[in-house]
């Protein structure tokens, strides 16, 4: 993918957000790495055409979100945003922000986060949005809109206090200390820290194991889970037995049984 609407440094380095799609895996890297990875309107306008692409493609059945260089996402490029006349702040959240947002939640693909740096502002949101988080020893995360005057956006007051809590929520927003990687893991921000050396192969391997899953039962549990902090215990035992009905009414939970009888690993079709 070009990117002619990149700053010259940026095409220099080669396109701000790349897609690569391979084994059923599509793996987006943020590419502007001497800038932290933040993200300006070009690169956020790419990250909204990653996702599109993804969605679209059948073969894709997982997907990984992780930066180049030292960092996740610095979130916002602050440089951007001293240029003469930039675009309103509500308009570039209506406009681009949260509608990334909205595209990795509503992918039929689960998201893996690999945090391999420092994810701010919201680049930390984006790793919220995820269905999963893994981070490098090195990574931290910083609620970084209080120091620049801001609140958090991109769902972060929404997504993060359902990873975390009310109490731990309120104190990375309104402090916006760091959070270190061995910290995250602790509360429950990411299921599991490596080596920053050992990140890319962990989530690829996570990202591998879901894409050898049944892809309507994995888009279906990540729908259900998705929606778990927002109705009643009823609504969701009568979400899990409608989903299950569709899953079982599909060749996948056949072919699923039939492995298991002949002692055999599954293949599973999805469609
Ligand atoms: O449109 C809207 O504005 C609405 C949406 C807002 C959403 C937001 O994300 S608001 C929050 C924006 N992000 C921040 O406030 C974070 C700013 N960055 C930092 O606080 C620090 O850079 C970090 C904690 C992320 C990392 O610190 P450190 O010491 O490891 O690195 P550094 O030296 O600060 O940064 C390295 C380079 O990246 C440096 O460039 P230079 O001097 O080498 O040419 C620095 O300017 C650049 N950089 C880092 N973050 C940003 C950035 N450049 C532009 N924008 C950034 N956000």
């Amino acid at each position: 993918m070009s990117d002619p609407g990149a700053p010259a440094a940026d095409r220099a380095d080669g396109p701000s957000v790349v897609l690569a799609i391979a084994d059923g895996v599509a793996t987006i890297t943020l590419n502007r790495p001497a800038a932290l990875n933040a993200l300006t309107i070009p690169m956020k306008e790419r990250l909204l055409a990653a996702l599109a692409e993804v969605h679209a493609d059948a073969r894709v059945r997982a997907v990984v979100l992780t930066g180049a260089g030292r960092a996740f996402c610095a979130g916002q490029d602050l440089k951007e945003r001293l240029a003469p006349d930039p675009p309103p702040l509500d308009d570039e959240l209506r406009l681009r922000y949260n509608p990334i947002v909205r595209a990795i939640r509503d992918l039929p693909q689960p998201v893996v986060a690999a945090v391999n740096g420092v994810a701010a502002g919201a680049g930390a949101s984006l790793a919220f949005a995820c269905d999963l988080r893994i981070a490098a020893d090195t990574a931290s995360f910083v609620l970084a809109f209080g120091r620049i005057g801001l609140v958090p956006d991109s769902g972060a007051t929404w997504t993060l206090p359902r990873l975390v809590g009310a109490a731990r929520a309120s104190e990375m927003a309104l402090l916006g200390d760091p959070v270190s990687a061995a910290d995250a893991l602790q509360m429950g921000l990411v299921s599991r820290v490596v080596p920053a050396d050992a990140l890319a192969a962990e989530a690829a391997a996570i990202a591998g194991r879901i894409a050898g899953l049944a892809p309507g039962a994995t888009t279906a549990t990540k729908r259900l889970l998705g929606g778990a902090f927002d109705h009643d215990l009823d609504v969701a035992l009568a979400a899990e037995a409608a989903a299950q009905a569709a899953a079982g009414a599909h060749p996948d939970h056949a072919e699923g049984l039939a492995a298991f009888v002949e002692k055999r690993a599954p293949r599973f079709r999805g469609g």
